[in-house]
Order: C-alpha cells, then sequence, then structure tokens
C-alpha cells in the first residue's frame, strides 16, 4: 500500500513502560501518553491535492450550491457503493431528517435506542414518535423479533442502524416491512465501505443515509448523504435540499437548506482517494487489539466479519464485570488518568436520554438487551494516528487493570471517598 501524502500523527509517549500495578497513572505512575490519544481523531488523506482544489475553489469562487466538487463527490460515492443516486449533504443528521420527509413517515416509527441520538432526534424534531426496539446481543444491531413486537396501526417505518459498520439484519427486516406496509429507512453513518453479502451498503431499504463527520474514517469536516436505487425518492430529496428549488424563481416543493459545501466536498474527494489506506490503518489495529485481547476473560472484542468488506472504524470492547472484577466505568477512569480517551458509545441509550426518559420512563422494561450492553461497551482509539506500538500501550493498561482489578477498585473508591477525581 502506498501511503504516500497521507497525514499519519503519532503521540508522543511520555516514555512509560507499564510493568506493574504502581506503574498506573492512578496510582503513582506517570501517564502512558504525554498527549491524549482521542477515539475518532479525523483521518486525513493527500494533503496537496487537498490544498489544490482549496485553491481552486478560492479562485473559481464557487464556494457551494451544487457546485462542481460536490457533483464529482456525488458521483464518485455512487461509482464506490454501486448505487443509483447520491444525493451530497451538509451532515448526515439533516440528511436523515429529508430522507425521513421524503419517505412520508408519520406516526411511529421502528428505532434501536442504542445508537447515537441523531437517530431519534430526526423522528422527534418532525413529531414523529421514535418508538425504541431492542437489539440482538451478539451484533448490537435490531432486533427483528423485538421490532415485530413494537408494531401498532400507527407505525410507518423502520430505521435499521448499522452500528459500527456492522449491517443489520437486513433480510429479515426488508421482510417484515413488506408485509407491514412499511417504509424501511437505513442509518448507516457507520457503515461507508462496508458490505452485506458482498452488495455494498448503500444499495438496501428504500434509502440509506452515510456520515462524513469529522470523527468517521472517511470525513468531510461535516458531511453525509442520502443513497438510494429509487429516482423518484432521489429528485424529491434533491430537491428538498434545496429549499424546494426546481429552477430559478421556481420552488415546487417545501424544503430546506441540506447542501453541502466545495469546501467539504474537496475533503470527501480526497478522503475518497485515501480511503483504503485508512482501511488498512483501521484493519491494522482492530487485529492488532485481537490479538492483544484474546484469552482475556470478561473482555469481548466486538468481531467484525472478515469475509464482508469493511472500515474497522471502531473497535468496540464488552467488558464483563461479573467475571473480570472491576467495572467499565472504573476501566475508563483508569484509561483516561493514562490520557487514553477510551468512550462510553451510546451510553446510555436513546430511551434513557431526554425528551425520550421524560417521555416513556419505562421504556427500559421493554430492551433488555440494551439495558446489559450499555454498561459494558467501550470504545478505544484508532484510525491513521494511533500506532502498532500505542495499541499494544493501550492493552497492556487494560492487562494490567485487569489483573490487578481488587486493588483498582480499592484505590478508586479511596479517590472518590477523598473527592479527588482521577481523570
Ligand atoms: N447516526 C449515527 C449512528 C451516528 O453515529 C451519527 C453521528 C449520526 C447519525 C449523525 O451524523 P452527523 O450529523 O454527525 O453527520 C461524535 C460525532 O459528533 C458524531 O458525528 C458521531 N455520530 C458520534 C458517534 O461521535 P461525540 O459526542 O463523540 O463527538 P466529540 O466531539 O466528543 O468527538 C469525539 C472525539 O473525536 C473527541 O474525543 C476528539 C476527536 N475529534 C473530534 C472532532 C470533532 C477530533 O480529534 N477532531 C475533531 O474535529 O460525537
Amino acid at each position: 500500500m502506498d501511503d504516500v501524502g497521507t497525514e499519519t500523527e503519532t503521540v508522543p509517549t511520555a516514555g512509560t513502560e507499564k510493568g506493574s500495578m504502581q506503574s498506573l497513572a492512578i496510582f503513582s505512575g506517570k501517564p502512558a501518553f504525554a498527549e491524549k490519544l482521542h477515539v475518532g481523531r479525523p483521518n486525513i488523506g493527500d494533503r496537496v491535492q487537498l490544498l489544490e482544489r482549496f485553491n481552486n475553489i478560492l479562485d473559481t469562487k464557487w464556494l457551494s450550491n451544487m457546485g462542481p466538487y460536490e457533483r464529482e463527490f456525488e458521483h464518485r460515492i455512487t461509482e464506490t457503493i454501486g448505487a443509483k443516486h447520491c444525493i451530497a449533504m451538509c451532515n448526515a443528521t439533516v440528511a436523515l431528517e429529508i430522507a425521513i420527509r421524503a419517505l412520508d413517515l408519520t406516526g411511529e416509527v421502528l428505532v434501536p435506542s442504542f445508537t447515537f441520538v441523531a437517530t431519534a432526534h430526526a423522528l422527534q424534531w418532525q413529531q414523529i414518535t421514535p418508538v425504541f426496539c431492542d437489539i440482538d446481543p451478539e451484533t448490537h444491531c435490531l432486533d427483528p423479533r423485538s421490532v415485530e413486537a413494537m408494531i401498532t396501526p400507527r407505525t410507518s417505518g423502520i430505521i435499521g442502524v448499522h452500528l459500527w459498520g456492522h449491517s443489520c439484519n437486513i433480510e429479515e427486516l426488508t421482510r417484515i416491512a413488506a408485509r407491514n406496509n412499511l417504509r424501511l429507512l437505513f442509518d448507516a453513518a457507520h457503515a461507508f465501505g462496508c458490505s452485506q453479502r458482498g452488495r455494498m451498503i448503500g444499495n438496501f431499504g428504500d434509502a440509506e443515509v452515510f456520515s462524513f463527520h469529522a470523527t468517521k474514517f472517511f470525513n468531510t469536516f461535516e458531511g453525509g448523504a442520502v443513497v438510494t436505487n429509487n429516482d423518484e425518492l432521489a429528485r424529491k430529496i434533491r430537491l428538498m435540499k434545496n429549499f424546494g428549488f426546481a429552477d430559478y424563481d421556481k420552488v415546487i416543493y417545501i424544503g430546506t437548506n441540506g447542501k453541502m459545501n466545495e469546501v467539504s466536498a474537496a475533503m470527501g474527494l480526497a478522503s475518497l482517494d485515501s480511503l483504503e489506506e485508512f482501511v488498512v490503518a483501521n484493519r491494522r489495529n482492530y487485529n492488532q487489539y485481537r490479538m492483544e485481547l484474546r484469552d482475556l476473560p470478561g473482555v469481548r472484542l466486538f468481531a467484525y466479519d472478515d469475509s464482508e468488506k469493511c472500515n474497522y472504524q471502531y473497535i468496540v470492547v464488552e467488558i464483563d464485570e461479573a467475571v473480570t472484577g472491576i467495572s467499565r466505568d472504573d476501566l475508563i477512569k483508569v484509561l483516561w488518568a493514562e490520557n487514553v480517551v477510551a468512550r462510553r458509545y451510546f451510553f446510555p441509550g436513546c430511551h434513557r436520554m431526554e425528551p425520550y426518559r421524560s417521555y416513556y420512563p419505562h421504556a427500559g422494561l421493554m430492551l433488555p438487551a440494551t439495558e446489559e450492553l450499555v454498561a459494558k461497551v467501550l470504545i478505544l482509539p484508532t484510525g491513521t494516528s494511533v500506532s502498532e506500538s500505542e495499541v499494544e500501550q493501550v492493552c497492556r493498561i487494560i492487562k494490567l487493570a485487569l489483573s490487578n482489578a481488587v486493588e483498582v477498585r480499592r484505590q478508586l473508591s479511596d479517590h472518590s471517598a477523598s473527592g479527588t477525581t482521577v481523570s
């Protein structure tokens, strides 16, 4: 793989070898990393080409409104995934809102609670009720049985989320949607470059929505897109993202402003050129984590299917406190003290966030798998800015914390008793 021109960033370590319990920063050790090691560090493609495009934008003074880079970007996306239409947007949340409206969703829509809150908000923002369904604990995606159980006469659609880039049970959801005359939309915010049974995500349901936010492995600073193979839907969505303008002075539809600007599109083109390199770095880190964390009782690394195309952009670990003797939250405190900013995506689940928690205080009763999972999941850093030796160091910290679980727990409870914060 030729990586010339792609930015790699190394985070200098503080030079602390983590060998003994006392070397952990929550005891008396120096933090493992001098600078914070983040989840979601943006990958940057070829800077020279990117700046050339930026200069071109300034020279031509075409900054937005379906400019040449936006159109090229849309074309490249459809080429990459083999879908008929790509409508680029300013972000995935607006793309979801527009897709929901274009599909005429009303009443109730079935969604997972275990997702980024934008999935639910995109509905509630339009006075549509998100009805939270449970997930399959293996895949972390919608459990079709829960979906079926939640259908009422008010249900108009399903939004499946391909969490972590792992596809939902598309076949079963498609069957349920067809049987019940429901629209089927996929929130594919995590799943650009992934496939299901060899077919690229972006080709399923009525439409799918990608996110190209800065924290995604492939970014346009802010950005998103609706992709669909339905000509009529694509036409409607295109109108909706540009206030409903069909021509100069001619508005034929209610619309909003969902346009992607030219700087974002230029960044997207640079990201597309480096896509393979980003995936290679993510896969390398994933394999390293897999090797380091294998055989650790109570620690489960979310498994990607190597027979499918995959972007490996999230390193998802489940911590089973009953086995490890240390909770996910205590482990996060240990990691943060070492400057490893691990995250609890998507804690505590949408149903426990406002306004949903006030609207449906007992929703958790219908979501046992979600309730269990939100206490276990931990996201670890990866991407082109994270090296193999840094992955090794992160895993060494985890192993050290787990093999000294009793002392770590005692130390952390002493910290909280004395009012000192760990991170
Ligand atoms: N559906 C799903 C399933 C989603 O996951 C998302 C977004 C959406 C829909 C909506 O897509 P967009 O409308 O955003 O296109 C982040 C992102 O903001 C969000 O886009 C993403 N999902 C979610 C999973 O992650 P936070 O709250 O973690 O963001 P933040 O600011 O804490 O950033 C995470 C880490 O990334 C930081 O610790 C540092 C690093 N970072 C972040 C930014 C923005 C950088 O190093 N540089 C940066 O520029 O939500």
